[in-house]
């Protein structure tokens, strides 16, 4: 442990529901046993590096606010890089948590050559193992920053220049193995700035296959150095770009079916991106896991009256439950985890906000995996949806599905039988004061 979170001298300690203690979690008893797995072991927390380490608070109106020295551009950036590093996992290991997830350029600096660059980017990435070792935290994933520098305005791999994409694939190759070498479970590619802004001046069929070309290449490249994470793509309706290609999960799931690459990505889903593109965060869960690409989550939620990606803290165990419920009733993690892709707002200044952000968070989730488990263990929704469907396990509803039924069979089943069945209630409030109960209940 070093020295800048000095207000918060121990690790965070778990004191149950009933403390007051804001620097202590309430419901995140990391070795609680629920099920086969401690809570640790379901959530898979992680902190990111970028906004809580590498964003100085800044916005479109204003300059940065927040306390981080090491971002002064007057200091040496390996120097700073490192300090920002130091006073990163000084802050892993005292909130406790397994994982952290990092962007090249914001864990080693710009500047020089390309191949300075990647020295940078092999000579942090040494030091970062030695942290990791030291405190056993260790990598949820990395991903390269393919949208902050200006060659990536128009793009990283769908930018109407091949010599960008060459860039951007170096880049990532250096990426992934840096990746490699840390033990990342997973690889994330969020297009950036993958999209448009007019289609005045875009082809957009053929950017779409360049972005398939770009990510048969991450998958050759992952095979050929050995990593056995995941690969993962974000999905995110539009900003910065008027239409990003990865809309949504389904979005991405026709694009990899299209490139033959179902078998080989998955997705990380974002709460906040999921709400920008008109769907329930439960709604893109519940998707992923029915396609099959269920990967990860960015756990930061939007706010209902802005439009844009304001990346906050979950703080609502009512929306995280249900879609908690889909991760559970889809079998859990694997590779991923809850990542918190989050911002502290611009006026929460003190050191300490970054903990108090990260542990409303994580005791959010942390009831709302309670709530979701205990609906799954009692299936107190699921014995009601199986007598919903149950006509689908009949000899008629399996004669149907397995395609032994045409239209003109039907017509004559119907015709003999005059069949009109009865409406049954969907049940909708019942089932809503059914998880309430649940939310009420759970300690
Ligand atoms: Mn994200």
């Amino acid at each position: 442990m070093a020295d800048f979170f000095t207000a918060v001298p121990e690790p965070i300690p778990f004191e149950g529901p009933d403390s007051d203690n804001p620097l202590a979690f309430r419901w995140y008893d990391r070795d609680r046993v629920v099920g086969d797995k401690t809570l640790a072991e379901h959530l898979r927390l992680a902190v990111c590096y970028w906004h809580s380490f590498n964003w100085p608070g800044n916005d479109v109106f204003g300059d940065g606010t927040f306390d981080r020295p090491w971002l002064d551009p007057s200091l040496d950036p390996m120097a700073a890089a490192r300090t920002k590093m130091a006073a990163a996992f000084e802050f892993v290991e005292k909130l406790g948590v397994p994982f952290f997830s990092f962007h090249d350029h914001d864990m080693a600096p710009y500047g020089g050559s390309f191949a300075e660059e990647r020295a940078a980017l092999d000579a942090l990435t040494d030091e970062a193992l030695g942290h990791m070792e030291r405190t056993g935290i260790k990598l949820l994933w990395g991903t390269a920053r393919l949208f902050h520098h200006p060659r990536y305005m128009a793009g990283a791999a769908t930018n109407p220049d091949p010599e960008v994409f060459a860039r951007a694939a170096a880049q990532v190759a250096n990426c992934l193995d840096v990746t490699h070498k840390l033990g990342g479970a997973n690889y994330v590619m969020w297009g950036g700035r993958e999209g448009y802004e007019t289609l005045l001046n875009t082809d957009m069929s053929r950017e779409l296959d360049q972005l398939g070309r770009f990510i048969h290449m991450v998958v050759e490249h992952k095979h050929t150095i050995g990593f056995e994470g995941t690969l993962l793509i974000e999905p995110k309706p539009q900003e910065p770009t008027k239409h990003q290609y990865d809309y949504d999960s389904a979005t991405i799931y026709g694009f990899l079916e299209r490139h033959d690459l179902v078998d080989e990505v998955k997705v990380n889903i974002e709460v906040n991106h999921a709400t920008l593109s008109g769907h329930d965060f439960a709604h893109e869960i519940a998707t992923a896991v029915g396609l099959g690409i269920f990967g990860s989550v960015d756990a930061n939620r939007g706010d209902d009256r802005l439009g844009w990606d304001t990346d906050q803290f979950p703080n609502s165990v009512d929306s995280m439950a249900p879609a908690v419920y889909e991760i559970i009733r889809g079998g859990g993690f694997e590779t991923g985890g809850f990542m918190f892709d989050t911002k502290l707002r611009r006026m929460s200044i003190d050191r300490t906000d970054l903990f108090h952000g990260h542990i409303g968070g994580i005791d959010t989730l942390a009831r709302a995996f309670l709530v979701a488990h205990a609906m799954w263990e009692d299936r107190a929704l699921e014995s009601l949806r199986d007598d919903r469907y149950a006509g689908w396990s009949g000899a008629e509803g399996q004669a149907i599905m397995r395609g032994e039924r045409s239209l003109d069979d039907l017509r004559d089943r119907v015709t003999a039988e005059d069949l009109d069945p009865a409406p049954v209630s969907g049940a909708q409030e019942a089932l809503e004061t059914l998880v309430n109960r649940y939310i009420e209940r759970v300690r």
